[in-house]
């Protein structure tokens, strides 16, 4: 019903805004052992109601990216490329120092030069012409997987698109079509009913070769790059069936990586996400999934505002805004601003087209 999709809407909008600002604090830091006891320790500090929001923690480009998104979906009637570059562009000069890729920057620059007049040009010559294959595409993905939800061909076009803005390469294209596919999945599930994660992995497998084999029309080396996605879900499932045990999260560092690449995180944040449905993380201790989500990705090490960010988006999709800890909620950055975002997202999605 309206009233549980606009819940939705907000829970994966503030899941993604969560997991970025108290994810950053963690970006790249050394993980041990004791270092995952003062995550648990972290969290449980911030989730006291008496404590002050002061300062406040903050979000990164992910954020800064994914508001332009929801921006660019509520303020035309229908995508406009060479908008969004200009809001990307605009939000980026404005605010340079929110620890955005080292090589988009570069997009920026020449998207400003030409005044955004051909959105598409300037990322077809990042990496010597290769394009991009870093997690940018994914992370600000989740706006698209909400408006589109219930439009999947018109999702992927505009998910795609729109990755394009900033990143060309397969992987990186990919990457943020399996985190939109993953989002919109999340989204159409009532949180009532529990999901069964090896269903609901198979299900993304199932979509997402479908994606990469182009619905099976040409034969395809596994080994290849266009085989990528679907070989990482694989594993997604495999561990799925694992007990937890000392090695666990090492091995889920190896095989699914916790990099700034998207080949290397997307994959690893819809496993935070299936992973913390179930509560048999021995140093995770919490009753709360969305908490338990985040602090996971977190606790992985890496790229954690990134991977925190996208599980944190596929999970408050699922749960809705309800499920989302307030106390949490209350130290993260403009977290009223989204709020006002998301609902501007359902409006608009919502809105009768016009008939001209
Ligand atoms: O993908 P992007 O927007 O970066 C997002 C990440 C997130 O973790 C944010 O939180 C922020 O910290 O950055 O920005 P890009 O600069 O396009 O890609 C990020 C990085 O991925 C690059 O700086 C490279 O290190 C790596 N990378 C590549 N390396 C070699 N060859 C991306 N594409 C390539 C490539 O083709
Ligand atoms: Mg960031
Ligand atoms: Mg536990
Ligand atoms: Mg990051």
């Amino acid at each position: 019903d309206q009233i549980t999709m606009r819940s939705k809407f907000r829970g994966a909008m503030l899941g993604s805004l969560m997991g970025d600002c108290l994810g950053a604090p963690y970006e790249f830091c050394d993980i041990t052992p004791g270092t995952k006891m003062q995550i648990q320790k972290y969290f449980d500090d911030l989730g006291d109601p008496n404590l002050k929001p002061q300062p406040f923690k903050k979000y990164t480009d992910d954020t800064a990216m994914l508001k332009s998104m929801a921006k660019f979906l509520i303020d035309k009637p229908e995508p406009d490329f060479n908008f969004l570059a200009k809001l990307f562009v605009k939000e980026f000069f404005s605010e340079p120092r929110r620890g955005y890729g080292e090589n988009v920057v570069e997009v920026f620059c020449k998207l400003r030069d030409t005044k955004c007049g051909d959105a598409f040009s300037p990322a077809k010559t990042q990496f010597n012409g290769q394009g991009s294959y870093g997690n940018g595409g994914a992370m600000r993905v989740a706006p698209v997987a909400l408006f589109y939800h219930s439009d999947y061909q018109k999702m992927l076009e505009v998910a795609e698109k729109a990755t394009n803005v900033t990143h060309t390469h397969l992987l990186g294209v990919n990457g943020a079509l399996l985190q939109c596919i993953a989002v919109q999945q999340a989204l159409m599930i009532d949180p009532k009913n529990k999901i069964n994660a090896k269903k609901f992995c198979h299900e993304i497998f199932k979509k997402i070769r479908f994606l990469e084999t182009k619905g099976g029309q040409d034969r395809h080396d596994v080994e290849s790059e266009e085989c990528t996605y679907q070989l990482k879900m694989k594993i997604v499932e495999n561990f799925l069936s694992r007990k937890f045990d000392d090695e666990f999260d090492d091995e889920v560092i190896i095989c699914l990586g916790n990099g700034v690449s998207a080949h290397e995180s997307v994959a690893t944040a819809i496993f935070c996400f299936l992973k913390a449905l179930d509560d048999d993380i021995p140093y995770i201790k919490t009753d709360d999934i969305y908490r338990r989500t985040i602090q996971y990705a977190i606790s992985l090490g890496g790229d954690t505002d990134t991977i925190a960010c996208m599980a944190g988006a596929i999970c408050g999709a699922y749960l809705g805004e309800d499920a989302l800890n307030k106390n949490l909620m209350k130290h993260c950055e403009k977290y009223k601003d989204i709020i006002e975002l998301a609902d501007n997202l359902f409006d608009a999605h919502s809105a009768p087209v016009n008939e001209y």
